[in-house]
């Protein structure tokens, strides 16, 4: 049977018990700030956040994280709350307030300039600072204690997103030990000689050893993740359970590979799209070419300078090739205030200007480099436009752009290139492969990108689309939510009403709707 939104509600009413589901992460999933004196708001860019708000919009509940917005505390209730999407809500944000100081030391620090490299393994040496540990130490006891409030008066399960919390996980349950405490870790989990170079590597498997369940994208991380646990620590690792008991706890350590909503993008491209195409193609110059898109956070994991290295390449091996097409490059600026992110925005739009310098002629260049996020209207619409998506990342847990892309062609054409280092990789085999390492190897799937004939283009977009559709976000939260529901204790939860923003006349895109119809959904899954 399919997995569909409805299905996963099911799921939702039925497994859980009518606990209340909360999801942490770091990233909010709507941001409102102030834009000429008004308050908007937008989706920030994001795997995480991309994934699981369609899951939060079928199954309503809370989600805690970080209030980053500059206009996010006028919005909200004297409690932190808020009710979205904006526009018509269906769950509550619970945002958490962080100094700048706590920012900086927790987030750009230990999450981003220790754990994101240490599990990356692109060759960014990590850092191992004191002071940001103790930091991320704290954080992570500011988030239980908003997570112990919101999970108050009842049965609740609580499901912690990503690296940004690995001591999260044991904090709940030493405080709530009836709590059903599941974590995704959405980026890779390294090897143990990697990991536990780590000072504070103990710590930090202590902590997510505090969940009942721990999920990776793929079966290999599992297996990284238990080899670490089983060198470092005194517990027992059950290798036929995939699952490591400690203390009186046992944790399971399962593959879920995550995914997109293959019918997003109809609604993202809606009726007009082809007007809204040829006014891009006008905007940035494209005449009818074909296009190679990218679509990324300017991350260093993601091997954009690599793409561009490859596009050069292919430019100096195949001159025939100029003039007959364009590589729009969408790179949304992420991380800014750290150095590494802010040297290799830098580097990737210096070798688009010398790639562009070298290979321009007359009334062409060959690269368009836009640093700004846009909206998923405009990157759905680039996906259906182009010839080719190339996602060329050094090392990704899954990397949801390539399956964004394949749920996007209706139309069974375009050719995906894909990094071999990608969780995704594993599943769409019909993508041309690559090593983003090897810049003969990108070249030349670049140049299968523009020239595979549309039968062939047809005979694998098929396929990956069939993969895409069966393996959708749905599935992937209905087997998360399905194996931590066998440990939710069947007893029904307090109401949970989806609150509304007070009312703010300087709100302007906010629409504060509250659709009945949600509002219901959300009382009937809270379990009223
Ligand atoms: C982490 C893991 C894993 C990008 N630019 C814009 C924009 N995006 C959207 C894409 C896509 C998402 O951001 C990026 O997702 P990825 O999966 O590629 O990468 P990470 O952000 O690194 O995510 C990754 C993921 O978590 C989920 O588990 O797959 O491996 O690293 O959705 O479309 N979206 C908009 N404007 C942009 O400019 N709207």
């Amino acid at each position: 049977m399919a997995w569909t939104k409805e299905r996963l509600e099911e799921v939702a009413q039925t497994r859980l018990g009518g606990a209340k589901l909360i999801v942490v992460a770091n990233r909010e999933p709507y941001i409102h700030r102030y834009r000429d004196g008004e308050i908007e708001w937008i989706r920030p860019a994001g795997g995480l956040t991309t994934a699981l708000d369609p899951v939060m919009r079928a199954c309503g509940g809370v989600w805690v994280a970080h209030g980053s917005g500059d206009a996010d505390a006028e919005v909200c209730d004297k409690n932190g709350r808020v009710g979205v999407p904006p526009d018509d809500p269906s769950y509550a944000l619970r945002r958490v307030w962080l100094s700048k100081n706590d920012e900086e030391g927790y987030y750009y620090g230990f999450s981003n300039s220790t754990l994101w490299p240490l599990c990356h393994q692109v060759y960014c040496r990590p850092t191992f600072d004191p002071a940001n540990w103790e930091a991320y130490r704290k954080v992570n006891e500011t988030f239980a204690a908003a997570v112990l409030e919101e999970a108050q008066g009842g049965p609740a399960l609580v499901f912690v997103q990503d690296y940004h919390f690995a001591l999260l996980p044991k904090l709940l349950k030493a405080a709530r030990p009836d709590l059903v405490v599941a974590q995704f870790w959405h980026i890779p989990w390294p090897n143990p000689e990697t990991f536990l170079v780590c000072p504070w590597a103990k710590e930090l498997l202590d902590g997510m050893l505090g969940n009942d369940l721990l999920g990776f994208h793929t079966q290999y991380h599992c297996n990284n993740f238990l080899d670490t646990v089983d060198r470092t620590l005194e517990c027992r690792v059950d290798r036929e359970k995939f699952a490591v008991a400690r203390g009186g706890l046992e944790t399971s350590v399962r593959p879920f590979p995550i995914s997109v909503d293959p019918d997003l993008p109809k609604q993202y491209l809606g009726d007009n799209w082809e007007k809204r195409a040829r006014a891009l193609r006008k905007k940035h110059r494209l005449a009818d070419r074909p296009l190679l898109v990218g679509v990324d956070r300017v991350d260093y994991t993601k091997g954009i300078p690599e793409r561009l290295r490859a596009l050069d390449r292919l430019l100096v091996q195949h001159p025939e090739m100029k003039e007959k097409f364009h590589f729009l490059q969408v790179g949304a600026p992420s991380r800014t205030h750290l150095e590494t992110y802010r040297d290799l925005t830098e580097e990737v739009q210096t070798l688009a200007d010398q790639i562009n310098w070298t290979h321009k002629t007359d009334h062409w260049q060959p690269v368009v480099f836009l640093n700004e996020h846009q909206g998923p209207e405009d990157v759905t619409l680039l996906y259906r436009m182009a010839a080719g998506c190339v996602v060329s990342s050094l090392h990704d847990g899954m990397n949801l752009v390539a399956k964004e892309f394949v749920a996007a062609r209706d139309d069974e054409r375009g050719v995906l290139v894909l990094s071999k280092f990608t969780g995704a990789a594993k599943e769409l085999t019909d993508a041309v492969l690559v090593n983003p390492f090897d810049v003969d190897e990108m070249a030349a799937g670049l140049y299968s990108a523009l020239t595979m004939a549309a039968d062939e283009q047809e005979r694998r977009m098929r396929r990956m689309r069939a993969k895409v559709q069966d393996n959708n976000i749905y599935r992937w939260a209905g087997m998360l939510l399905s194996e931590v529901g066998k440990l939710v204790p069947e007893t029904a939860a307090k109401p949970m009403p989806v609150p509304a923003p007070p009312a703010n006349p300087a709100i302007d895109q906010v629409e504060v709707r509250i659709a009945r119809e949600n509002f219901i959904t959300a009382m009937r899954l809270a379990g009223c």
